[in-house]
């Protein structure tokens, strides 16, 4: 048998050489109570893959010919969002010729043994599904592996941002950052303050489709997610990237008039006022709802590209941002420029800009910060994969696969070591990448190799490997009905 194609790959993985297990309508996915709910996506992800309709049950048929998967938990095995504690994420599948066993201590984990499992299962040679008997035994090298989505200069509908949802737990992602505010338009609703979105959920980027999502999309979107071990990050970008708000309330700015609405794709233009008696109250009640609205740990509280405002002002409002978010209980995340604002210790900072210096990042990491890797050149999934690329542009140059995969997190940014790096996110920004198709195109297959340079250890990042890994991969693509992008160098099916 040859060996399994697993991306992200798995610490270990032994073929145990027993007949496989034969995947058919009699196999009944057996739950542990705290389980049922990823019981209920496995029974989804694995009729996606094979067509096969397997029920969900409690208890344990027995009998000799029972042939079950059996999702496993601890007692007590709820997930801790708060901390990044990589055990949470560790997993176990063991499969024999008729048991498959998922076990974990987290439901998260056992989604990551589920996305395993998926890609384990292959065409037996009597036309039906077999999965080979094997023992994995799996934990990530980082803890947060995820995708920043623009949805603001193009808007995505609640089912499509579900659908890069099971993408992300496809390839073991934790975590959705949803970038929801900025210059072109303002996508979540915020009760009090329904005329930013009645305003500015209606305008978009040129060419980008507006929308925004209400208290209740926003709660189904997480909810989603987290039944499949993806937590939510929602974005207010200050003090930079704000004219959807000035282009509401008018008291955000000194003349007391609302800026014109914009759909251009320059940036850094905008900005906000710490000396006007209304921003203060506002980002109070943007960044209150917001937390309120958020289940998991995290608000992101923007600080990029501020390029027209005086220092002194940007460092107020960031301050200011940072204050209200960590009074609402939620760790506060910012892009790199806020590393220089002087903000308490444990903030996370998200360096994206590989032109920009590092210094204030090793600084403020040495100070108790830690550092979130979004390296534009190598995981900016709005750069053009090459010239003949329909969509995104190349400001950080063309971003093939290779790229995406052959480069390391724990030396990225001088004076950070590994230890003080939380982990891995890609972003995807939506000036020019307008509809679903073009999305898709743009994160596949890079967001596999994202996945991987974030979960495996250092030391199985090859690139021959991955390549071969990968290719099988187009298969669920297709079973997902999802556009991809065919990157040279990989034997695609
Ligand atoms: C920079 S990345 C931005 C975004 C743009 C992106 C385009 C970052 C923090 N800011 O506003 O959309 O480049 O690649």
């Amino acid at each position: 048998m040859s060996a399994l194609n697993l991306v992200p790959l798995p610490v270990s993985v032994d073929l145990i050489g027993t007949p496989p297990f034969a995947l058919d309508d009699k196999v009944v996915i057996v739950a542990d109570p705290a389980a049922t709910e990823v019981a209920e996506v496995a029974a989804k992800v694995l009729s996606q893959t094979t067509g096969l309709t397997l029920p969900v049950a409690s208890t344990s048929e027995g009998g000799d010919n029972a042939r079950e998967i059996r999702l496993v938990l601890p007692p007590q095995g709820a997930v801790d969002e708060g901390a990044l504690d990589m055990s949470d994420e560790a997993y176990r599948l063991e499969v024999t010729s008729d048991l498959v066993t998922l076990s974990a201590t987290t439901p998260r984990g056992l989604n990551w043994a589920l996305a395993t499992l998926r890609q384990m299962v292959t065409p037996g040679e009597d036309g039906g599904w077999v999965i080979p008997a094997a023992l994995v035994e799996d934990v990530p090298r980082f803890p947060w592996r995820g995708l920043s989505m623009d949805v603001v200069r193009s808007f995505y509908t609640v089912d499509e941002v579900k659908t890069v949802v099971d993408l992300l737990a496809t390839y073991k992602m934790n975590t959705l950052h949803l970038h929801l505010t900025d210059d072109q338009g303002w996508r979540l609703e915020i009760p009090g303050r329904e005329a930013l979105t009645e305003i500015s959920g209606v305008t978009a980027g040129a060419g980008g489709d507006a929308g925004f999502y209400t208290v209740e999309d926003f709660a189904d979107i997480q909810h989603y997610a987290a039944a499949r071990g993806v937590t939510v990050v929602p974005e207010f970008d200050l003090p930079g990237h704000t004219n959807a708000a000035t282009h509401v309330y008018g008291e955000l700015t000194p003349s007391g008039e609302p800026t014109p609405a914009y759909d251009g794709a320059k940036v850094g233009f905008s900005k906000l006022y710490p000396d006007l008696p209304a921003t203060e109250p506002f980002l109070r009640d943007v960044i209150n709802s917001m937390a309120e609205q958020t289940v998991g740990p995290y608000i992101h509280i923007g600080g990029d590209e501020a390029l027209e405002m005086d220092l002194g002002n940007y460092n107020e409002l960031v301050t200011m941002a940072e204050k209200i978010a960590r009074e609402t209980g939620k760790r506060p995340v910012a892009w790199q420029e806020a590393a220089g604002a002087g903000l308490p210790g444990n903030m996370i900072y998200q360096f994206w800009d590989p032109r920009l210096t590092r210094e204030d990042m090793a600084k403020a990491v040495s100070e108790g910060g830690q550092l979130l890797l979004s390296p534009a050149n190598h995981v900016y999934f709005d750069m053009q994969y090459d010239a003949d690329t329909p969509h995104g542009q190349d400001w950080s140059g063309y971003v093939e696969l290779r790229d995406s995969y052959e480069w390391d997190p724990g030396t990225q940014v001088e004076g950070v070591p590994e230890e003080d790096v939380v982990g891995v996110e890609a972003t995807v920004w939506t000036e020019y990448i307008h509809g679903f198709d073009a999305m898709t195109y743009m994160l596949l297959p890079r967001l596999a190799a994202a996945a991987e340079v974030g979960w495996s250890a250092r030391r199985a990042l090859e690139w021959e490997s991955f390549a071969g890994r990968i290719a099988p991969e187009s298969a669920w693509w297709n079973a997902m009905g999802v556009n991809w992008h065919r990157s040279p160098g990989v034997d695609w099916k």
